[in-house]
């Protein structure tokens, strides 16, 4: 976010689209990970990570590393498939997704970007995981993740993704609507914004300790009726397996009309409100971030222009599309 990183055309691999379904061949994922694993513990990177090719069959294999689990975890994904969720692209690379992430909580050098935060997640402890629900609802407390992902049921749909900085994605994710979530927990009717916080962990996120100046936790927030929106989508799921720790996991905001920074990830808590609460991005940079952060090409940030993206499977630009292209289903909550 406090630099634009525009996306060089990839050197080291070979430049090709994915078909919507190769993802789950297993056997092209099993040889896209030969390769990234081979050179992480070559690197000696993931010192915990272990050799996970005989589990290839099932979703505990890694796009990433991970630990988070439930009792009857495996037998939900991968999900199946609501087909009322599109895409206009061909859908991205897993190694792409994986690989090309905005986390700040774990960039802890002047010298590192975006592409290299699955170097640092290893040591992010997503067991056991608990998520707080607060403020203006009926059912508030804290809840085990495995019992509300059972309760609420999983499915997969295939959204765009598109960060702030320009570049744009195309990702199948797992998850529930947010709405089901909310209806679950019995909302006051004088609530008026969600509010979402990631994990803070020193320890862990060493982004934290190292980015002093900005106002952690992470937290960001959404009006009711976005929330409420069909679109609005909470994530446990990534190509059809739970969530890689880059990406989020155990559990993540999807809001795929908005710039990637509205869809906070990995969620520790969950407040009703009467008001309009303070937004990490939104505190930090005003000028820059705003609290709606809608797609929209029309709008420049302060410091770029927002009329095009940048493709990261290819590199390729598009024109920006309103709404990131859901105008058809969010633009009444604007008008
Ligand atoms: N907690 C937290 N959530 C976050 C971020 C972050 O730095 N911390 N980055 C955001 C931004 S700017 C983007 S573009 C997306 C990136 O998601 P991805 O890495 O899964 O593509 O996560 C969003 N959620
Ligand atoms: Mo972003």
């Amino acid at each position: 976010m406090a630099k634009i990183i525009i996306p060089k055309p990839w050197e080291d691999r070979e430049l090709r689209a994915v078909d919507e379904h190769v993802y789950l061949n297993r056997r092209e994922i099993l040889r896209d990970l030969a390769v990234t694993t081979a050179g992480l513990m070559a690197g000696g990177m993931f010192a915990s990570c272990t050799d996970d090719s005989d589990q290839v069959d099932g979703p505990t294999s890694s796009i990433g590393d991970r630990n988070f689990t439930f009792p009857g975890m495996d037998s939900l994904y991968p999900a199946d498939r609501n087909s009322n969720y599109d895409l206009d692209r061909p859908m991205s690379d897993p190694y792409d997704v994986t690989h090309y992430n905005n986390f700040y909580e774990f960039i802890h050098s002047n010298d590192e970007d975006i592409k290299s935060i699955y170097k640092y997640v290893s040591v992010f402890d997503t067991r056991d995981w608990i998520v707080q629900v607060a403020g203006l609802a009926k059912r508030t407390g804290t809840f085990h993740l495995g019992d509300l992902i059972a309760e609420m049921g999983l499915e997969e749909r295939l959204y765009r993704h598109r960060c702030v900085e320009a570049w744009a994605m195309a990702v199948p994710w797992t998850g529930f609507p947010f709405s089901r979530l909310i209806q679950f927990l019995e909302p006051e009717d004088t609530v008026t914004h969600l509010r979402m916080q990631t994990m803070e962990n020193r320890e862990q996120m060493q982004g934290i300790d190292y980015q002093t100046w900005w106002p952690w936790p992470y937290v960001e927030a959404l009006r009711i009726e976005e929330a409420m929106n069909e679109l609005a989508f909470i994530a446990t799921g990534l190509f059809g397996k739970p969530l890689s720790k880059q990406n989020g996991a155990p559990v993540r905001l999807v809001v795929p009309w908005k710039y990637g920074f509205k869809s906070i990830k990995s969620i520790v808590k969950i407040e009703f409100l009467d008001h309009q609460p303070e937004t990490f991005w939104n505190k930090a940079v005003p000028a820059e971030y705003g609290f709606l952060a809608n797609v929209d090409p029309s709008v420049p940030h302060p410091r770029w222009s927002q009329e095009t993206e940048i493709m990261i499977i290819d590199g390729e630009r598009r024109a920006t599309q309103k709404y990131n292209g859901y105008g058809a289903l969010v633009a009444h909550l604007y008008e």
